[in-house]
């Protein structure tokens, strides 16, 4: 891929780069932060792969400075980043003036190297006192007075928000599969989860809107391409399954359409957790919809009693006709266009960031560089798809490679790097990989070519 061009729509195209509160941020108990539900996770024998957890993570809040020169240096212009929910209000649901404070610092800090912020509210560090969490329908109304807070406060410096980063995850790893915090086992309470959630989103604009309605809201996806691993009628009715539970469960309520029926199936007292009047909140319009895409899916037919009430078992590729990254998934860059294709075709999309994209490449350093080839490969092969679309006249506006730095991998604590740039967690040195060079090189052109 030569030069990344911009110029196939009237739209500045944006190339940025993002990280998450919970994986990067550290100090997890600084300045009045309360604990997350993440926080006590990591707390408890055999979650973490490495028993590791979110303590001190990439010390970004001691080292924001220094990270943000980074991101300038490397040409960003563009930055994505979520706020912590318990960092920013007490345990009695108050604002926290000290956690706010840290995020007014790093707007100052962005602004000052004009690096544009565009915020997530939600990154799946819930406040750990919310009773019951997301299976408490109270939790989306005080999502919604904590968004009302953030844009008070922080509003009118944040031109982009997302309510939610890829609630599926929330949803199910969280309350059905049991690998993400808080650790629940039951497929009804994944989808009262995921029913509030997107209360919670559509709340949150609604109170967003009413202080601070001109900034452009949305919220971020993690659409699944799932493909049948042969052409029987049982595996393409798993992949349609497997896409109703990744897919249909969080676009239906964003256009006000009830779930399919197989989904609504799968919740004990629908009636009474979904009430008259919540597919209208969920509903509201949108300005943008993020998608985060990393590989696809191939689905059989049920393979074991738990999968039979999914209806759908994931399995490997195929005769590994794709490479596969560190952390085991293949590496599959048509599915970037095609699932925009497949979504654009069952939904009337608004504007599209590429919100995340990358790779777990875990190429160490080597005499103090470090030349992270497969990331290299899978960006350029990546971008060429996003060009390719913009190319055919989709509306993408921006693409944020996943991530800046090397993080804490939620289940797999700190063994799978994500990072443009390497951390020694030892030292907390950061040094550019050979990825974070390129895309430096790919932005130096697209600013001197427009
Ligand atoms: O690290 C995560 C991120 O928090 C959400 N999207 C996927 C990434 C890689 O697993």
């Amino acid at each position: 891929m030569q030069a990344f061009q911009t110029s196939f729509s009237k739209h500045p195209f944006e190339l940025g780069c993002a990280t998450s509160s919970f994986q990067i941020e550290g100090a997890a108990d600084s300045d009045g932060k309360v604990p997350s539900i993440w926080d006590s996770f990591c707390q408890q024998p055999g979650r973490i792969k490495d028993a590791s957890d979110g303590r001190t993570a990439c010390e970004h809040v001691l080292r924001y400075r220094e990270d943000v020169a980074l991101m300038a240096e490397l040409g960003f212009r563009h930055y994505r980043f979520s706020i912590s929910w318990p960092r920013v209000m007490d345990a009695q649901n108050r604002p926290n003036a000290a956690g706010l404070d840290f995020y007014k610092r790093l707007l100052d800090e962005l602004a000052q190297h004009d690096i544009t912020p565009n915020a997530t509210l939600f990154h799946w560090d819930l406040p750990d006192h919310l009773p019951g969490g997301w299976l408490n329908r109270d939790t989306a109304y005080r999502f919604a007075d904590y968004a009302q807070l953030i844009a008070k406060e922080l509003g009118d410096r944040l031109p982009r928000v997302a309510t939610l980063n890829e609630p599926w995850c929330s949803a199910y790893l969280g309350y059905d599969r049991a690998v993400f915090a808080p650790g629940g086992r039951n497929r009804s309470d994944a989808l009262v989860a995921a029913h509030h959630l997107m209360l919670a989103h559509g709340l949150a604009i609604k109170a967003w809107r009413a202080v601070n309605p001109s900034t452009s809201l949305g919220i971020v996806l993690n659409p699944e391409l799932c493909d049948a691993a042969s052409a029987s009628p049982e595996d393409e009715a798993a992949a349609r399954m497997a896409e109703i539970e990744r897919n249909d469960c969080f676009f239906s309520p964003l256009v006000g359409r009830d779930w399919p029926a197989p989904l609504l199936q799968q919740i004990k007292g629908a009636e009474a957790i979904r009430q008259p009047g919540d597919l209208g909140i969920c509903a509201q319009p949108l300005d943008f919809i993020g998608l985060n895409y990393y590989t696809r899916s191939i689905a059989t037919a049920p393979k074991t009693a738990e999968d039979a009430e999914r209806g759908y078992t994931f399995v490997p590729p195929i005769g590994q006709a794709y490479p596969l990254t560190d952390i085991g998934w293949e590496i599959y860059p048509e599915g970037l266009s095609r699932v925009v294709e497949r979504l654009k075709s069952q939904w009337s999309l608004p504007p599209i960031w590429i919100t995340e994209n990358g790779v777990a490449d875990n190429t160490g350093l080597s005499e103090g560089s470090c030349d992270d080839r497969m990331r290299c490969d899978y960006l350029r092969s990546h971008l060429a798809q996003v060009q390719q679309l913009r190319q055919q006249g989709h509306d993408i506006r921006g693409y944020y490679v996943w991530s800046l730095l090397d993080n804490f991998e939620w289940a797999h604590g700190y063994t799978q790097r994500f990072g443009i740039v390497h951390v020694d967690y030892a030292t907390q040195r950061r040094v550019p990989k050979a990825s974070a060079l390129l895309l430096q090189s790919l932005m130096r052109t697209a600013s001197a070519t427009n």
